[in-house]
């Protein structure tokens, strides 16, 4: 670990201790526990740690409970293998537990991955275990555990069985084979995968897996969803074999974006290569095509025998697809998943096509994908849905497929990275908005069904318990890069972290996770941990403040970046998602406009339509009013929008009063880090209002406020 102890005196608080920390660490530092009392009663209860069995994630775990314990207890913790005394905690599947003679309570239902922490009895004396059925269910109840400990909290008459809800918890890297991100969102333009030249790249494998699995994230797809044709090839597939086999003991299985042209010979290119195969035609009822798929796959297969399976972009973005063969994504998906199923693989087809003949781009993947409810197979086939009918803009309203699609496993896709929200420069936590969409209620039960209590939130529908489906999936799209401190900002280290918690668990809380996070990554002290937690649960609404006031949309550039603000993207987009004119502002996409409302259940449609039930942050990409015409809450649109774009701006220079009251609270080196970007996002803030409310004053001549130029 790269640290060094800095001691520093300060007169608020005594003198203590802080970590001069470059964030490589991330959530798992394991610095000595602060609370005496606490750390004194934790070193009596494990005054002796074993670990039972063998294997590569038992191994993990005996790694992680001594460096994790050893941190924490601020003293060697020496991990023993075999039971010999009590006092102390045990950890092992049942099976183990069983074979050393320790009994323990194991008779309520374990899912595979699920854990259970509690009390067990050793000749006849109690003793603290951590139990599961498999080795992966013991790493995540060992990270739980140590989670816990991370936060201060009592280890005391534990009681806790936990499993997660949805079953392939899936990260997708949008990295590319030349070594790069797609548009660098954390800083560094270089992947953690694809780069043959980096020191030592298993150990950023490693350490990537122990994040991931910390929080109990299963899968990643090593490459962009815009995928090389090249990725299938031999050297290529040998390269992901090595990463497999690093991530594996994490209990992490790789799986690959493939390129349905691949089979095709060379003479054939589309986006991203010319084929690698030997056929003419990318049918998927062709039967060169299947065989030739068929034996890729095995290939595959016996180079990664856990393979995860393929996430595919086809018909998209000039990625080719099955339909210019005149043939369905469903039956696409389900050639690749018949293919996959016997080697225990899943496909992950995404909805992110638009090339539907439709003027209301919002309206364009319902078009294509509702008519195909019940065609895609149950089971390894799922179909990921971004989670708003556009493109991971700062706010959606939930995906009108997730209320309409009661024979297909839908997976939700969610974006990790900030792409069109600041990229790693914002201190920006998208939970409040991930749970936002998870809570929404699709009304897919019927109408009375959240009177009845029983009903179908978007986060039922995607674990799979509404409608009683075999699997579930749910994705992330990473902000990791070859950076020192894996995203950029320090911050941005929080949406990795709760991508994960809530993958697990979706009905764990915004506060939950935010506290959690702050309280791992920056200490326990609680006036310190209080004002970063408020600060990260409040940052999603500050960046759409002045990012995506009122439902407005695409306010950034259109180029490559999607970073900076640019009124002049008042073309396409600007019509789209802004569609502001002399006489007004935003698109009417009730029954009277466009209709998308139309797209929801009734319940749902009648509440976006209606602009006393739309949300406030939602109201003017459902509607469309006259710039002086009054909101239901109350102020004109005008001065909703001018009052929006002010309070993004405040909001984010109390935050940067916030930080810099603690100084030398916090590691010098990651304070200044923090604070620089802060900086940058308050420049941000300012000229978004100033380009934005300047651009709408042109149009309809009212007044600016005074400190515009500020
Ligand atoms: O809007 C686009 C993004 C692309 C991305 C695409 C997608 C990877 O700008 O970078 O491609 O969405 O999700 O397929």
């Amino acid at each position: 670990m790269m640290r060094q102890w800095i001691v520093m005196a300060s007169v608020l608080v005594g003198s203590f201790a802080v970590l001069a920390e470059d964030g490589y660490d991330l959530w798992l530092r394991y610095v000595p526990v602060q609370d005496t009392g606490r750390l004194e009663s934790y070193r009596q209860k494990l005054g002796r740690v074993t670990v039972l069995g063998e294997g590569q994630t038992i191994e993990v775990i005996r790694r992680e409970l001594a460096d994790g314990l050893s941190g924490l207890l601020d003293k060697a913790i020496t991990i023993e293998s075999e039971m010999k005394a009590v006092n102390g905690l045990v950890a092992g599947t049942a099976e183990t537990l069983s074979a050393a003679g320790i009994t323990f309570d194991a008779s309520m239902p374990f899912s595979q991955e699920g854990y259970r922490i509690g009390a067990g009895l050793f000749k006849k004396q109690s003793v603290l275990v951590i139990t599961a059925s498999g080795p992966e269910g013991l790493l995540y109840g060992t990270f739980a555990f140590l989670r816990r400990m991370q936060t201060e909290q009592s280890i005391d008459n534990l009681d806790i069985l936990d499993s997660p809800k949805i079953d392939c918890r899936v990260i997708n890297h949008w990295d590319d084979l030349d070594g790069t991100t797609e548009r660098v969102y954390s800083e560094d333009p270089r992947s953690i995968w694809w780069n043959y030249d980096a020191d030592d790249p298993e150990r950023r494998w490693r350490d990537y897996g122990r994040a991931c699995a910390s929080v109990g994230l299963n899968m990643v797809i090593l490459n962009n969803v815009n995928s090389h044709v090249e990725v299938l090839t031999r050297p290529r597939l040998e390269h992901v074999k090595a990463i497999a086999d690093t991530l594996r003991p994490y209990g992490i299985r790789v799986g690959l974006s493939a390129n349905v042209a691949s089979c095709l010979s060379p003479e054939h290119e589309f986006r991203r290569g010319p084929g690698i195969g030997t056929l003419d035609t990318l049918d998927p009822l062709d039967a060169g095509v299947i065989v030739w798929w068929r034996e890729k796959i095995a290939e595959i297969y016996s180079l990664i025998p856990d393979f995860a399976g393929f996430l595919i972009k086809a018909g998209s973005e000039g990625m080719p697809g099955p339909e210019s063969y005149g043939r369905s994504a469903a039956s696409a998906a389900n050639m690749y998943g018949d293919l996959l199923r016997p080697h225990g693989g899943i496909v992950m087809w995404r909805t992110f096509t638009y090339d539907v003949d439709e003027p209301d781009q919002t309206k364009r993947q319902y078009i294509r994908f509702a008519p195909q409810d019940g065609q895609y197979n149950l089971g390894n086939v799922f179909l990921q849905n971004k989670f708003g009918s556009r493109d991971f803009m700062s706010r959606e309203p939930f995906h009108p497929l997730f209320g309409c699609m009661g024979r297909t496993q839908m997976s939700l896709e969610l974006q990790i990275t900030q792409e069109y929200t600041g990229h790693d420069k914002y201190l920006m936590f998208w939970t409040p908005l991930w749970k936002e969409i998870l809570e929404s209620e699709t009304y897919a039960a019927g109408e009375l069904s959240t009177a009845t209590g029983e009903g179908a939130p978007v986060a039922c529908v995607l674990d799979g318990s509404f409608y009683g489906f075999p699997a579930s999936q749910i994705a992330g799209v990473a902000n990791v890069s070859r950076v020192r401190n894996w995203t950029g900002h320090h911050f941005a280290q929080a949406n990795w972290y709760a991508f994960g918690r809530l993958a697990w668990d979706h009905e764990l809380s915004v506060r939950q996770i935010a506290e959690e996070w702050v309280r791992q990554t920056w200490g326990n002290e609680p006036e310190v941990a209080g004002q970063l937690t408020d600060m990260l649960i409040s940052s999603h609404e500050t960046m759409t403040s002045y990012v995506g006031p009122l439902g407005i949309a695409h306010t950034n550039t259109i180029d490559w970046t999607h970073y900076e603000p640019e009124p002049s993207s008042k073309d396409y987009w600007q019509r789209q998602f802004i569609n502001a004119t002399e006489d007004g502002i935003g698109t009417d996409r009730t029954q009277t406009g466009t209709n998308a409302t139309g797209q929801y259940q009734p319940a749902v449609a009648r509440q976006f339509e209606n602009p006393a039930t739309c949300p406030e942050g939602l109201i003017l990409w459902f509607h469309r009013y006259g710039w002086q015409d009054t909101l239901p809450g109350g102020k004109t649109v005008w001065q909703a929008l001018v009052d929006r774009y002010n309070s993004g701006v405040e909001q984010v220079e109390a935050y940067i009063e916030i930080w810099k009251g603690l100084k030398g609270q916090v590691d010098a080196e990651r304070y200044e880090h923090v604070l620089n970007r802060l900086e940058t996002q308050h420049q941000h803030a300012q000229k978004y209002r100033r380009l934005w409310l300047m651009y709408f004053h042109e149009l309809n001549g009212l007044p600016l406020p005074e400190d515009l130029k500020r």
